[in-house]
């Protein structure tokens, strides 16, 4: 090779390695399915494992199967991944007993897994070996192709593998508060991603890339649009768009539901009542659903907020939520179709605590809802905040099927700037007893029936999705999209090892980095609730936009979207009596559970003031009065903060460019807001304690003047 040639290829390997190294900037856009080459410690053991994949596109779900494996395989190992018809050493075969006669010989025991559930095995295919992905159905398959290519992304050793694997919950599903102008409520990520003015002709390239990304983590639904619903949503023209992205996300697993406008037969169908109870209103919902399903044949159904925060609904003709849901299940059962029932409701009318009002609501009409119904209720009982109890009605409605609310685009947890791993939310509330039925019967086994035999179980999530290059308008709060999906397949999933995985995939198989970016992101949503919330404190936060403190929003149009109705501060104390003293909250619990709630000596700490009034100079478990500990607590959540971004900065080696500079940049603007929080928090909370801020804490930068005085007329999300 002359000189010159030595030097070209010399300058080509030395940009190849700047393109794969942590140098060269990402995006974000490829989220955990980047399929990027194995490190060398694996690479040869992969490359001699796995040669070529037995092609299987029976179908438009197998197809796309087979394209993510060659995707991945090539990828990840680093070299063109052939497509053979018969199998050799080192093939990769995937299918169901019925479109590939090698997995209908291999007789694996796939009735342990259901309709969508896979076997993953290292196995001998004509005396040779091979790797086999097999499922009773396409979407199983697909699902066993991300766990597939998942061991191979977190550089497991696949010898002997041997891998059985169902979902837990039915209804797996993203609940997308998109508006048709594309705005999105409480959404920090861009605009909807539903381009609806260019469909149905246009196919954004990017809805497959959102379909890849749900099925790589199980998710099985999506509700397209807003629980603050508009009826237009319903009329042909949005259906014949709603039709479009079905038929794309339909290869995917993934099925469209709708919200419902309650009031739709008025709006866009001419009547003159919504009552659940006229003739007139039942058969305009099933004329209506009739031809939803000549749209969408496989749509999944809706989702309903009614009578709830201005939304219309039943009780506006004196009918019941049971009236209102059955009407509409009898609609959409001839076709398999469910409706989704949101338990968040509570009255402007109403004097009583916000937090007991949809138990009293619900809790009459368990076993009313018809048997496709099932009731959707908030992880908390009041409105995803950085930490609530478990919604009482967990441990209350055994004859109705409940399924949960996750929130995960972080309306009250700092939108997308803030580093916060919900994981630990999540699993808190799943492992939380309810005590239905004695000790053991957690959150999680209420949602995947297995504790009253639920028919129909499910898990939704509102989603953190939009344009945004990297989806989530943060590279980490893609891991809360992912950890999400993860635990809807199984609520019983440990969520650090969920963390350590989607790390991996995201960024790097360094243990180095992983340990330690997991330890971070398992302290951030304790760090979240103490620089905003500590202690049970709640729904602190400025009026409307929900950006930053406003523990003094008072006034206005109702008192439970004020701050000071929840943390009811004196000169005396500070919290919500819900014990049999002041609201009596506690009793929505079992008694078990109420009997710790309740007691001021057993209640956790956490959970403080959202259950007791309690005064200034009370005696902490940790030896302080609760005046310092607050103040300890508010200063705890910067520290944690503070760490997180010297954590940050060390781990530089490891991620590219481009994607580091922007969590460290967002990581600076936490800090300020997390400081930001602090300070006006204890500023104005010090105004009732009359307490000095304890020796060896800062006082708060600015007065409370300063705190109160800022505003924010444009911040996301608030439509
Ligand atoms: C979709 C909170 C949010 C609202 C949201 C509501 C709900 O109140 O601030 O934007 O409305 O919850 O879950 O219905």
């Amino acid at each position: 090779m002359c000189y010159a040639n030595r030097l070209f290829r010399r300058i080509v390997l030395l940009c190849c390695a700047l393109l794969a190294g942590p140098a060269f900037g990402e995006d974000g856009y490829e989220l955990w399915l980047r399929y990027r080459q194995a490190s060398p410690n694996v690479l040869q053991q992969y490359r001699s494992a796995v040669t070529h994949i037995v092609t299987n596109a029976a179908s438009p779900t197998l197809a796309a199967a087979q394209r993510e494996l060659e995707r991945g395989l090539t990828g990840i190992l680093g070299i063109d991944i052939p497509l053979r018809e018969a199998p050799a050493a080192g093939a990769v075969v995937f299918g169901t007993p019925e479109s590939s006669a090698i997995i209908a010989a291999l007789e694996l025991p796939l009735q342990e897994v259901g309709q969508e559930g896979y076997v993953l095995r290292s196995v001998a295919v004509h005396g040779r070996p091979a790797h086999v992905i097999a499922a009773n159905s396409d979407i199983g398959v697909l699902y066993g192709v991300f766990h597939f290519l998942r061991l191979l992304q977190t550089e497991h050793s696949f010898e002997a593998l041997d891998v059985a694997s169902a979902p837990r919950i039915q209804i797996r599903i993203l609940n997308h508060w998109d508006n048709l102008d594309r705005t999105v409520e409480r959404g920090y990520a861009g605009q909807s991603l539903w381009d609806w003015h260019k469909l149905p002709d246009y196919l954004d390239p990017r809805y497959t890339d959102y379909a890849r990304a749900n099925a790589s983590l199980g998710i099985n639904g999506t509700v397209l649009t807003n629980v603050n619903a508009n009826a237009i949503a319903l009329t042909p023209m949005y259906l014949e768009k709603a039709a479009a992205l079905a038929d794309v996300f339909r290869p995917y697993g993934i099925r469209v539901y709708l919200t419902a406008r309650f009031s739709a037969p008025i709006e866009i169908g001419g009547l003159d009542t919504a009552d659940p109870l006229d003739p007139e209103v039942r058969r305009w919902w099933k004329q209506k659903t009739e031809e939803i399903y000549r749209y969408i044949p496989d749509f999944g159904g809706y989702l309903v907020k009614a009578n709830s925060e201005g939304q219309p609904g039943p009780q506006d003709y004196g009918r019941s939520h049971a009236d209102g849901a059955n009407m509409l299940a009898e609609a959409v059962a001839p076709y398999g179709g469910i409706v989704m029932w949101r338990a968040f409701v509570y009255s402007d009318e109403e004097p009583e605590d916000r937090a007991k009002q949809a138990y009293n609501e619900f809790v009459p009409y368990d076993g009313k809802f018809h048997e496709n119904v099932l009731v959707q209720v908030k992880n908390g009982p009041i409105d995803f905040q950085p930490r609530e109890p478990f919604h009482p009605l967990f441990g209350a409605m055994p004859k109705t099927p409940l399924m949960m609310e996750f929130q995960i685009t972080k309306e009250y947890l700092g939108f997308a700037t803030h580093l916060v791993y919900l994981g630990p939310l999540f699993e808190e509330v799943l492992d939380a007893d309810t005590y239905v039925k004695g000790k053991g019967s957690t959150v999680a086994k209420v949602i995947d029936g297995s504790l009253h035999g639920y028919a129909r179980t499910g898990m939704a999530g509102v989603a953190n999705i939009g344009t945004d290059r990297n989806w989530t308008g943060s590279h980490f709060d893609q891991a809360n999209w992912y950890v999400f999906g993860r635990l809807a397949w199984d609520p019983y999933a440990s969520t650090r090892d969920i963390a350590a995985e989607w790390a991996r995939m995201t960024f790097s198989n360094d243990e180095r980095f992983v340990a330690t970016v997991v330890d971070m992101m398992m302290k951030s949503r304790e760090a979240v609730v103490d620089y905003m919330t500590p202690l049970g404190l709640h729904h602190l936060m400025a009026r409307g936009h929900h950006y930053g403190p406003g523990p003094w929003v008072e006034g206005g149009p109702r008192a439970d979207w004020t701050s000071v109705y929840y943390h009811r501060a004196t000169k005396e104390g500070i919290g919500f009596d819900r014990t049999a003293t002041g609201s009596n909250a506690v009793a929505q619990y079992a008694p078990e559970v109420a009997k710790i709630f309740g007691n001021l000596k057993r209640v956790p700490d956490e959970y403080l003031l959202w259950f007791h009034h309690v005064p200034w100079d009370y005696k902490m478990k940790s030896g302080r009065t609760l005046w310092d500990e607050l103040v300890h607590a508010y200063t705890r959540g910067v520290e944690t903060v503070k760490e997180m971004r010297r954590t940050w900065d060390g781990l530089k080696d490891f991620v590219d460019a481009e994607r580091h500079a922007q969590v460290a940049a967002f990581l600076a603007i936490q800090e300020k807001e997390a400081k930001w929080w602090r300070d006006a928090c204890i500023a104005y909370f010090q105004t009732f304690s009359g307490r000095p801020i304890p020796e060896g804490y800062d006082p708060p930068e600015h007065s409370l003047e300063y705190y109160k005085s800022l505003e924010f007329p444009y911040a996301p999300g608030h439509h």
